[in-house]
């Protein structure tokens, strides 16, 4: 590990540790609490970790097979030629990105399907094999180029889980090969490397293959600032291990400047909804040294790094988070039509919450089977990007007097903070965003918990309140205007060291919606409440600012206006597509669509495993998706329903429990009768990557059916569980 050399002249600990700041910092057995935190507030990160973090709103692009088979996990035995590529214009990806203010793209160059992406001597399962320029194209190569030309930085995605490799009958993954001393690269005949540097490393043949293509990927592509290694596991196969240590040996010596996602530098933010912490510490916790770990680490708890938390690791590292989330549901591009797109008002409430939120904010935009951004997508980007730079390019802080370390805009400099911090503008202003900074790369984490209070009608009233602040945090709030402001640090781990703060005006939008059915089929829309910071309880203190504003819908799938139906309070929907929309001051919020489900008051369940205590199979339709149905035991025969009277029904989704792992719906079959006695099948149905994105999910069948009895079983369960499970099913 990287230690930053500076010394401090602190105590000796009884155990003999001399206060210095390092990425990694050992807690002894004998350690008191109060030297457990002093140790935390040495934990800072290198050098690379904080380009990484400057860069704060990066990319994501999801591209391979699944685009065209419109699956969000492949098999590995797809024909290469399914990747019919056309055209590709990385231009337009890098063009769209560069309008939302990102700096780097990290691309899926294999996939857990193990297709490649770029030209690989190493293997023919990949775009060498398709008809896309006569098997000569490479995406990467035309990304790195156009990353060049748009100024952007490039990543790379290199799944270790490989399908291609555990399914193909000569496959390397699991092949129980033997640990040699390999040469890496491998030469092949006629396809010299331009880099002349060699490895030796004693590893097996999948390890040989993975490291082959790291070499070519970080040599041949122009410098590589991120490596992103994916702790999903579709499948394993022969107790197949990674040989890390020499993977990240290959990284450090050929592209230097890279971080690691899903090891020490980076970690995963827990989720891949969007969802982020209202605390989130980068300096965590390790059981062993992070450097000796040999598993890929998923930090999923809601605190990782409070007081208690440090008290109980043996390790103190500096790991930050990246919030990943695609702008459409699903990681990769399926249609323009059902996929669900997130507005610009969704993705700039993401970006507020996770780069001001103490993370690095990485933002998928799957290309389509073009091989472009759709038109959608790069609206939305467009958007985020103006908002982010009318927003945050304009300080309103400028030209106040204060501490000058805080207000200079050099990151270099920082505050020693002594007691409140006290602004005064040349003239009020009106803000309502707040960005603070620590000088996390000298100092570390230190703020626990901080109030902000504005000079109105004479006296300070508070305006707005957070806990920690690590690399930046910025805190929404009303507008207020003022010509004086005071930020007071309440708790803090050691002298709190604050190297920026600014203040900013975002233009009020009216509400993003949200809406809810229950069993009758009663639905009722809603503003989505604002997170503004939390009380000193830690309780969320959200508010909906836009007062005024109008709720209009419709629900035969045209866009609602000011000329559709008011929303007045709930209203019955049987099935079909509800649009809402919210209005203020003349100004359109964004759109909400949603497919409703057939109202399940005459629903009767006919036949399932009813299900452990606690977790009967009635749950599974008992429009509460906080409530779930759990088999007892090896479910054989699925959940069949008597819907009441003859449906005619276009689809199914299926909302999976998110308490444990267990027994998700991953591949079923849907079947259909008139009678509830014989049953005919109408399909069958795959959700990929249901753990780790464990949202809703819609399943459309090829032709509407119409039936009064319908059954779903699972064929296959997330981590092969015996067991079913179902938070609820709707048909629509
Ligand atoms: C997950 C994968 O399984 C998904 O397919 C996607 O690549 C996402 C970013 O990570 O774990």
């Amino acid at each position: 590990m990287t230690a930053i050399a500076m010394m401090m002249t602190m105590g000796i600990h009884a155990q003999g540790w001399k206060a210095r700041y390092a990425n990694t910092i050992r807690i002894e057995p004998g350690d008191s609490k109060e030297q457990i935190i002093e140790k935390a507030t040495h934990v800072v990160p290198t050098r690379n970790q904080m380009e990484a973090m400057r860069r704060e709103f990066i990319a994501f692009i999801h591209f391979g097979p699944n685009t065209f088979t419109r699956r969000e996990w492949g098999t590995g035995m797809e024909d290469p030629a399914t990747f019919d590529l056309k055209e590709l214009d990385t231009d337009q990806w890098c063009q769209a990105m560069k309008d939302a203010g990102m700096r780097l793209v990290i691309l899926t160059v294999k996939h857990h399907d193990g297709f490649v992406l770029w030209q690989s001597r190493y293997t023919r399962h990949g775009i060498m094999s398709t008809w896309f320029r006569n098997g000569r194209g490479d995406v990467l190569r035309d990304l790195s180029a156009s990353c060049s030309k748009y100024g952007l930085r490039l990543g790379i995605y290199l799944s270790p889980a490989d399908l291609h490799e555990i399914e193909s009958p000569q496959g390397l993954y699991g092949n129980l090969s033997k640990y040699t001393m390999r040469t890496i690269p491998r030469e092949v005949p006629g396809r010299p490397f331009k880099c002349k540097k060699k490895f030796r490393f004693l590893v097996d043949d999948y390890n040989e293959y993975f490291l082959n293509q790291l070499y070519e990927l970080l040599t041949e592509y122009g410098p590589i600032d991120e490596v992103w290694f994916d702790g999903a596991h579709p499948k394993r196969k022969g107790g197949q291990t990674y040989n890390y240590h020499a993977w990240k040996e290959l990284i450090h010596a050929l592209a230097p400047k890279a971080v690691i996602f899903g090891r020490e530098d980076v970690r995963w933010c827990g989720n891949e909804g969007g969802a982020t912490r209202q605390t989130e510490w980068n300096v965590v916790t390790y059981p062993v040294d992070p450097d000796t770990l040999q598993h890929f680490n998923d930090m999923t708890d809601r605190d990782l790094g409070s007081r208690e938390r440090l008290y109980e690791g043996r390790y103190l590292h500096y790991q930050q988070a990246e919030t990943n989330t695609s702008i459409r549901e699903g990681w990769f591009y399926r249609d323009d039509t059902r996929q669900r797109t997130r507005s610009a008002d969704d993705v700039f409430d993401i970006y507020e919450r996770s780069v001001g939120g103490n993370s690095t904010f990485l933002l998928n935009i799957p290309p389509n089977r073009e091989g472009r951004f759709s038109d959608t997508d790069v609206s939305v980007l467009r958007e985020t990007g103006k908002r982010i730079r009318q927003t945050y390019g304009t300080n309103l802080l400028l030209g106040a007097s204060g501490p000058k370390a805080v207000l200079d805009g050099k990151e270099e400099t920082f505050l020693d903070v002594a007691g409140p911090i006290i602004i005064t503008t040349p003239s009020p202003v009106t803000f309502n965003r707040l960005m603070l900074q620590e000088a996390v790369d000298k100092r570390s984490e230190r703020v626990e918990e901080h109030v902000v209070d504005a000079w109105v009608d004479g006296h300070w009233k508070e305006i707005a309140s957070g806990t920690n602040i690590g690399y930046k945090r910025i805190l929404r709030f009303p507008d207020v205007t003022t010509d004086k402001i005071r930020i007071r640090i309440i708790a803090s781990r050691a002298p709190p060291t604050i190297s920026h703060i600014s203040a900013h005006y975002y233009k009020a939008r009216p509400p993003r919606l949200a809406c809810r059915q229950d069993r009758d089929g009663l639905v009722t829309i809603e503003a989505v409440k604002h997170n503004f910071g939390w009380n000193a309880h830690g309780h969320d203190i959200a508010k909906n600012l836009n007062a005024g504003y109008k709720i209009y819908y419709t629900t035969d799938g045209t866009e609602p206006t000011e000329a559709s139906s008011p929303y007045t309070g709930p209203f019955t929907m049987h099935s079909g597509k509800l649009k809402a929309i919210s209005i203020l001051n003349g100004q359109n919020g964004a759109v909400l669509a949603e497919q409703m489900g057939i109202a399940k008051t005459n629903w009767k369940l006919i036949g399932a495993d009813n299900g452990v205590n606690g977790h009967s199979a009635t749950m599974a339709f008992d429009a509460n998706p906080g409530t779930y149905w759990m088999t007892s035991e090896q479910d054989t025969c699925g959940i069949a329903i008597d819907l009441g009277q003859t449906e005619t029904i276009h689809g199914f989704a299926y909302t999976p429990q998110r308490e444990h792992s267990k027994g998700m719906m991953a591949k079923g079959v849907i079947q259909c009768s008139s009678d509830g006695k014989t049953w005919d099948t109408v399909g069958t149905f795959e959700f990929g990557n249901i753990i780790n994105d464990p949202t809703k999910r819609f399943h459309y069948f090829h032709k509407s059916i119409t039936a009064r009895y319908i059954r779903i079983a699972a064929t296959e369960t997330t981590g092969n569980s015996p067991v079913t499970t179902a938070a609820e099913i709707d048909f629509f």
